[in-house]
């Protein structure tokens, strides 16, 4: 494999490390973003490191997820995080400014810099040639810290783009295709790299749509070469001086090939359930639909909210569906209301929401029991919506528009002439929401509220793990199962002990008093334990109840590496039938942990109820000694 995009981009950021895909590598940070919902925990954690500001170029905190305010808990959290900006070299970027991911797009992304996000949408910015990465809050706080990320060098997947979109067909279908192709899990251990003349057809923000959602494909980034149209998007944006080109090699060679024509693409859908229940919108017609959603980190831009309003212009949102818009970013909402676009969706009879993550992450627009929901988003697992008997359908601005119209799943190949969409000359420019670092941080006070606590710690590793098996789980869990989040949850992120009461709440709500009977114990999982959010709450909370271990078929990379820097040892079954023979109640017990761990041993030997049972240790040294330590906090101090 040489000269890919990716390769390129890696090579010139590497400090340590062979570049073989299943090598650890670590690489230079340049740029470092966190939210706010998992933000007050890295600034915590960037705070016990004793660094006194970010040794990167740039760190910036959105606050965008915990937006509704109910309670003191999410504008204390605002509040904290502003003065904590100030006072530790930090950008802020203030509630009502956007999400992170749009606004970082337009703002502050860099083609050919690396970018880690304590959020798993962060390779969003890829779409603007940027190799941003999405990991738990302390691998963003040891990155702010100057430390290198490390990883394991992924394969590369160089999916060959021809042709150009159809009317009516979109980015959006273009990234569903490729979770109908790969599945949730087909893009473990991989970047994927998106070439071929089928590029210059996108837009920087139809490129970002199909980054951003590589996530649910489980990829560790997706990337798109910079060229002319990116070149473009930055001068609209006012800053064609952090523009740069760079493409992959033409003789680049890529680890794995796959070929997507954009022209003979059609509309789809993620049926309930997953993002990869892939139907085609033509299966799905007639479906009825109670409430549409138009908006969040995948689809929330400019075009996006334009074809949005030229399908709505002069009509009526159909009166059994509820039409939810939340754009991604006040530059958005201010372009499109000077376009004059704006009026078009607010006569149609649509709800305009903050320019947040709103509904998206359960916080308000919750559908009714039992009904449908059509939403430009890019999660639907069962729940996420607020409401536990929800069927949350995946689809296109344009899809979802067309169903807030007719009260169903719609073909909208039906909706006539499709607009060409200019871009505007320029977008409204405007970053008095994002306010700089004082200048005099010795002045400046941290304000914690009663809500935000101190981060709670685990000691060293034990030599010999023992407790009971607490729950057993299927295959793809989420980080949504493990550790809800919603409207009353989400605001409890900066308080590990409350929040803790809630791990496994819609799976199995005698969990947690479980695990405290048994004084902790272990986690039984299935293939890709974990997928999905960066939120390490889903290791921290299960930290704080005791759990000493996930055993199972394998692991989602985000998820993994949490785990680890928390101090729980995520171990993979060498036989996976091994799943079936345990249950809730099995007792397990490994001994020698420290022992084995300090050798390259590959595996462990464990009891299950006294039937001796193999797990891989596959860990790199440096996984090893984290381990050790008790994670990656007690590691780095001690370095
Ligand atoms: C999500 O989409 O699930 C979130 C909420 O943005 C998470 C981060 C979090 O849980 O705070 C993510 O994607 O990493
Ligand atoms: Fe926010 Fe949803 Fe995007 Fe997560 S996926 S960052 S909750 S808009």
């Amino acid at each position: 494999m040489t000269g890919t995009l990716a390769e390129k981009i890696i090579k010139a950021h590497l400090v340590e490390g062979r570049m073989e895909p299943g090598q650890e590598i670590g690489i230079k940070v340049d740029r470092v973003l966190m939210q706010d919902a998992t933000g007050t925990m890295a600034c915590l954690e960037f705070e016990a490191l004793d660094v006194p500001k970010p040794r990167v170029d740039l760190a910036i905190a959105y606050v965008d997820h915990n937006i509704l305010q109910t309670g003191f808990e999410n504008p204390d959290d605002h509040r904290f995080l502003q003065s904590f900006c100030a006072k530790y070299g930090m950008y802020f970027s203030k509630p009502g400014n956007g999400i992170c991911h749009q606004v970082n797009l337009e703002r502050f992304s860099v083609p050919g810099q690396v970018l880690l996000g304590s959020d798993s949408h962060t390779p969003t910015s890829g779409g603007a040639g940027m190799l941003a990465i999405g990991v738990g809050g302390l691998d963003v706080a040891v990155a702010m810290g100057g430390g290198a990320f490390y990883f394991e060098m992924p394969k590369v997947v160089g999916v060959r783009l021809t042709g150009s979109l159809k009317p009516w067909v979109t980015a959006k279908d273009a990234i569903l295709e490729m979770l109908r192709r790969l599945t949730v899990r087909g893009g473990v251990r991989r970047i994927i790299e998106y070439y071929g003349p089928g590029v210059k057809t996108l837009s920087a923000p139809e490129r970002s749509t199909i980054t951003n959602m590589g996530a649910e494909l489980g990829a560790t980034t997706s990337i798109f070469p910079s060229d002319e149209v990116t070149k473009d998007f930055f001068t609209r944006q006012e800053r064609v001086q952090d523009w740069k080109p760079i493409t992959a090699d033409p003789d680049a060679v890529y680890d794995e090939n796959m070929e997507i024509n954009l022209g003979e693409l059609e509309p789809l859908v993620a049926a309930p359930g997953s993002p990869d229940n892939i139907k085609t919108v033509r299966e799905a017609e007639g479906t009825p639909i109670q409430q549409s959603c138009i908006g969040s980190c995948v689809n929330s831009n400019y075009r996006d909210l334009l074809i949005t309003a030229h399908v709505l212009r002069g009509k009526k949102v159909h009166p059994n569906v509820s039409l939810h818009v939340n754009p991604g970013s006040r530059q958005v909402l201010e372009t499109v209301a000077k376009a004059g676009a704006l009026y078009d969706i607010i006569a149609a009879g649509a709800r305009i929401i903050e320019n947040a993550c709103n509904g998206c992450i359960g916080m308000g627009s919750a559908p009714a029991s039992n009904s449908n929901s059509i939403r430009s988003y890019n999660r639907n697992w069962p729940g996420r919506s607020g409401t536990k008997d929800d069927h949350v359908y995946l689809a296109s601005p344009e899809s979802c528009a067309a169903a807030a119209l007719y009260g169903e799943i719609t073909d909208p190949r039906k909706l006539g002439n499709y607009p060409s969409i200019e871009w505007p000359e320029r977008f409204v420019i405007d970053d008095s929401m994002v306010l700089p670092p004082s200048r005099e941080p010795e002045k400046v006070e941290v304000i914690r509220g009663p809500n935000i606590k101190p981060l709670p710690r685990r000691g060293p590793i034990r030599e010999t793990l023992q407790g009971e098996v607490l729950i057993k789980v299927g295959d793809n869990i989420s980080t949504d199962a493990i550790m809800p989040a919603g409207a009353r949850i989400l605001p409890l992120r900066s308080n590990i002990q409350a929040i803790s009461e809630y791990v496994f709440a819609w799976t199995d709500p005698g969990f947690v008093q479980r695990a405290k009977e048994k004084n902790g114990g272990f986690i039984v999982g299935g293939i890709n334990y974990g997928q999905g959010s960066s939120r390490e709450h889903a290791a921290l909370a299960p930290m704080y109840l005791g759990i000493k271990g996930v055993l199972a078929k394998s692991f989602s990379r985000i998820h993994k590496s949490n785990l680890i820097n928390f101090g729980i040892i995520p171990l993979e079954f060498v036989n996976p039938d091994e799943y079936e023979k345990i249950s809730v109640g099995s007792m397990v017990k490994i001994d020698y942990v420290v022992q084995t761990l300090s050798t390259e041993a590959q595996t462990i030997q464990g009891h299950v109820d006294n039937r001796a049972v193999e797990f891989k240790l596959p860990f790199t040294h440096r996984m090893r000694h984290i381990l050790i330590a008790g994670g990656l906090l007690n590691y780095t101090k001690s370095k």
